[in-house]
């Protein structure tokens, strides 16, 4: 099974779409597995989003991400992470496919709802920032013989 860290972003949370943004994936058929409520300081944006220090756009999203309260979760499942990623849309909601959660909900690229992890081990370092030396549970649903093959 694979696991994706995705992160409900401050303005997801201002716009009360963190019900609409975790049903969505876990409609798609992934399970939650991890799942807190935090408010992101700057150590932390650097270290999660440590590839894009330096960019010009990274002292905008410094104050995006660290602006209010976000959800930090974990899904898992078969290509948890690809599955997530297409049920997010690009990182550019005008250019994100309607059906998707930024091409249904987004305009801006700085204000794109939701983070999920771009690879397998991105999810495994990023879990490690966000549930640092948290035990997450080991579940299976009865339901999940009818969405995992
Ligand atoms: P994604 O969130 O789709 O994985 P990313 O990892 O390339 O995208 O970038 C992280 C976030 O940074 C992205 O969600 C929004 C912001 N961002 C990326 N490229 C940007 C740009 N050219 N201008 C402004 N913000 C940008
Ligand atoms: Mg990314």
């Amino acid at each position: 099974m694979e696991r994706t860290l995705i992160l409900v972003k401050p303005d997801a949370m201002q716009r009360g779409l963190a019900g609409e943004v975790l049903s969505r994936l876990e409609r798609r058929g992934l399970r939650i597995v991890g799942l807190r409520l935090l408010q992101v300081d700057r150590a932390m944006a650097e270290r999660h989003y440590a590839e894009h220090v330096g960019k010009g756009f990274f002292e905008g999203l410094v104050e995006y991400i660290t602006s209010g309260p976000i959800i930090a979760a974990v899904f898992e499942g078969s290509n948890a992470v690809a599955a997530a990623r297409q049920t997010m849309g690009v990182t550019r909601p005008t250019e994100a496919a309607p059906g998707t959660i930024r091409g249904d909900l987004g305009l801006e690229v700085g204000r794109n709802l939701v983070h999920g992890s771009d690879k397998p081990e991105s999810a495994e370092r990023e879990i490690g920032i966000f549930f640092e030396g948290m035990a997450l549970p080991t579940w299976t649903r009865d339901v999940d013989r009818w969405v995992f093959e």
